[in-house]
Formats: structure tokens, C-alpha cells, sequence
């Protein structure tokens, strides 16, 4: 499957995504396809919108303590959802559909989320620190969310003109 990666301004990003009710060939090969895309672009989380598949469907590979990120540490979440959350943390996040912009975001340190995996079997997981993080960060893909709707008004305002400029820069090559 040819995927490519939606990037803001993209309306699509701010799609609702839907409930995954058929965990066939279909969806294995969109997970199969995000994987390589994912990795190819020093990605850590990708959620299906950002591919243009407006489906609840997210993966994650975290990096090690010596930032390798294995193939084993993939996890595929299909609908998931918070179940538990406490704590809080900020970091500074990074997107692969808003490239080239970080910002600090606070989000809940400790997480409890209920998800199928591929086959439709139910699992529960708690995460907590950079796990949790890049849970929430992708989970709010699937409301249409993006890190930087949760920036104060002015780094918002300062975001919106870097980005202009940016895009300008890249157009003037
Ligand atoms: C902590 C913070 C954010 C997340 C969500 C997942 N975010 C990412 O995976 C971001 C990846 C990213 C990769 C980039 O590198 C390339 O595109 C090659 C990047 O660089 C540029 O934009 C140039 C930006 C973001 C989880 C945990
Ligand atoms: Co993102």
C-alpha cells in the first residue's frame, strides 16, 4: 500500500476517526504499510489519519534507554481508550504531520488505555512517562486533535507565523 503522510494545514487531520469493526487482510496491510513509514522518518507514534485512513488505529515504537527502536517494540493500538489516567508531565513534542516544529505539552505521566490488537483480542496497558505521552499524542489524532491545539494562544500565534514562514522559505527553495 503507497502511503504518504498528511500534513497541516490538511483539513483531514481534523477528521473523527472511526471505530475499526472489521480486523481483516485490510487492516493488517495498513498496519504493515504505516510500519516502514513510521520508521523511515525517525517516527516514534503515527495514527492511521496521518495516512489519509480516518480509522481508530494508532501505532507506537518507543525507543530504548539507548534509542534503538526494535521491531519488537511495535505496538498496533485498534480502538483504544483511557480508561485511567493520573500525574502530570511536559514535554517537548514533535509531530510527523507539523515537521520541523517542538513544543511543550502537558499531559497525564500515568495512563491506563484498554485496546484490541490486529486480531481483535482486548488488552489492557498501563504506561507511564514518554510511553504515555505518545499514547495521548496519538490518540488525540483520532479526535482530530493535533499538539499544537493545545498551545497557549500566543506560542499558537508565534507557531502559526513560523509555520507561514516556513512554508514560504520551502516554496522560494
Ligand atoms: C513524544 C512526543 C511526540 C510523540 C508523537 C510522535 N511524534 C513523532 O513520532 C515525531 C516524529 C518526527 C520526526 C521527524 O523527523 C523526520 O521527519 C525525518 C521530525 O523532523 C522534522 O520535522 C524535520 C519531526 C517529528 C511521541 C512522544
Ligand atoms: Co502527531
Amino acid at each position: 500500500m503507497n502511503l504518504n503522510i498528511v500534513e497541516y494545514p490538511d483539513k483531514k487531520l481534523r477528521e473523527k476517526s472511526k471505530e475499526v469493526k472489521s480486523f481483516d487482510s485490510k487492516l493488517h496491510e495498513l498496519l504493515d504499510s504505516m510500519y516502514p513509514i513510521m520508521m523511515n522518518t525517525n517516527g516514534i507514534g503515527l495514527a492511521a489519519i496521518q495516512v489519509a485512513f480516518p480509522l481508530r488505529a494508532l501505532i507506537l515504537n518507543i525507543p530504548d534507554e539507548d534509542g534503538e527502536q526494535p521491531d519488537e517494540n511495535l505496538i498496533e493500538m485498534i480502538n483504544p481508550v483511557l480508561s485511567n489516567y493520573s500525574g502530570e508531565i511536559v514535554y517537548q513534542e514533535g509531530c510527523l504531520s507539523v515537521p520541523k516544529f517542538y513544543e511543550d505539552v502537558k499531559r497525564y505521566s500515568n495512563i491506563t488505555v484498554n485496546y484490541q490488537d490486529r486480531d481483535a483480542n482486548t488488552i489492557t496497558l498501563e504506561a507511564e512517562g514518554l510511553f504515555a505521552i505518545a499514547i495521548q499524542h496519538e490518540m488525540d489524532h483520532l479526535d482530530g486533535l493535533l499538539f499544537i491545539d493545545k498551545l497557549s494562544y500566543s506560542r499558537r500565534k508565534k507557531f502559526e507565523k513560523e509555520y507561514k514562514r516556513m512554508q514560504k522559505d520551502k516554496k522560494n527553495g
